[in-house]
């Protein structure tokens, strides 16, 4: 665990914010070319001609299937095609001797065949024709080896805008652990309360790398305010791969997290923790000696806290410090680590949780630098710490 939040940490504060103003303009549902009907997005051949498998293999390769249409969508299908002489190929084929099928899922209904539809012995494939005579309209049976014009059809992105307003909480994209679906367009806003801060934190990554991404904004986006802070598409749990940190922490106490996948190939997703906590800027003191407390000391420390104090004196020098009170939620909800050295990577010479009777009289550096990281969770707060430094 602790490992873990140090893993965490010692990415937190290497993001910085992109200039690149956030684009304001809701993404279309479907991707370029494709229209709109219903819940779909559709895709005409116009000349380009395949017999009926042909034509299912030109589909998926472009993020679909061949099409399916229910009775409220047949109408405005049959516009999308009125400029072709032509009959249509869509998904509509003979599964078994009476039964028809749209190969994507969608159910059909008898009332889309056109009149005297299917016949006998037309063939097993369900063609679609537009026509100024009513009757003529909707499928048709057709031997599936002509080479035909033909409608692709892919669900559209339709993950609704989500906000998270609790202090800690898990992010995925959609249907996790499932595939997510093509054209996804999601905007997952993490509200914490004024002050505070949001860290967030991916621990799982399966995305199609280049093509489907993560963006994070610091704030509210879509709003002027909101900065891009990383458009991830690289694995950002493998630090040997992605240019990418795991973690990334605001500065406001708004954080947009954006998934975007285009209309082709799908994976598992993604899946990343949030936790918001009040900032607290990092304390500097250098000279011969001094004195850190825990923020608000001597009243109770907030909750939610993050705070690094760093220590640095002469070179040749070591630092002693040595505790004038502690208390502090114990069994390590809140805790107080010192590491021997200028930063959260030195090796820790303390890890304190609890009341001044559990805690040494002083601790010492080796060397001339001394780092306090100080934590809170989200609940029940002491008074903290003072703690008294001079070197040695
Ligand atoms: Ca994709
Ligand atoms: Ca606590």
């Amino acid at each position: 665990m602790l490992l873990i939040l140090l893993l965490v940490l010692s990415f937190v504060g290497i993001v910085t914010a992109a200039t690149d103003p956030p684009t304001t303009a809701p993404a279309p549902p479907c991707p370029e070319k494709w229209k709109e009907i219903g819940s779909m997005c559709y895709w005409y051949s116009d000349n380009v001609f395949r017999p009926w498998s042909g034509a299912q293999s030109f589909c998926n390769d472009i993020g679909g299937n061949l099409a399916g249409t229910t009775d409220k969508t047949l109408a405005d299908v049959e516009k999308l095609i009125s400029s072709t002489l032509y009959t249509t190929w869509t998904g509509l084929n003979k599964i078994n001797a009476t039964n028809w099928q749209f190969v994507d899922g969608t159910l059909f209904l008898a009332s889309q065949w056109s009149k005297g539809e299917p016949g006998d012995g037309r063939g097993n494939c369900g063609a679609i024709r537009s026509s100024p005579v009513p009757d003529n309209n909707g499928y048709i049976a057709l031997g599936c080896q002509y080479s035909q014009p033909f409608l692709c059809s892919q669900k559209f992105a339709s993950c609704p805008d989500t906000n998270f307003t609790s202090i800690k909480g898990s992010l995925t994209s959609p249907n996790y652990p499932d595939n997510y679906a093509n054209n996804e367009y999601c905007i997952q806003r993490i509200i914490a309360p004024s002050g505070y801060f949001i860290a967030l934190t991916f621990d799982a990554w399966i995305v199609q790398k280049d093509k489907d991404a993560v963006l994070i904004y610091d704030g509210y986006y879509p709003s002027a305010a909101a900065n891009l802070m990383a458009t991830i598409t690289v694995d950002p749990t493998n630090s040997t791969l992605s240019p990418y940190p795991n973690s990334f922490q605001t500065k406001s106490n708004v954080m947009s997290v954006i998934f975007k996948s285009d209309s082709l190939i799908n994976y598992k997703g993604w899946h990343a923790n949030y936790q918001s906590f009040t900032p607290t800027d990092p304390g500097y003191q250098n000279g011969t000696s001094g004195t850190l407390t825990s923020p608000n000391y001597p009243n109770n420390y907030p909750n939610d806290v993050e705070q690094y104090q760093y220590v640095t004196t002469a070179n040749g020098t070591q630092i002693q410090a040595t505790f004038s009170s502690f208390a502090v939620e114990g069994l390590y909800n809140d805790y107080l680590l010192i590491f021997d050295g200028p930063d959260q990577k030195s090796p820790v010479i303390g890890n304190f949780s609890g009341l001044l009777a559990g805690v040494p009289d002083s601790v010492k550096t080796s060397g001339n630098a001394m780092t306090l990281y100080f934590f809170t969770n989200s609940l029940i707060n002491f008074k903290g710490f003072s703690l008294d430094w001079t070197i040695v």
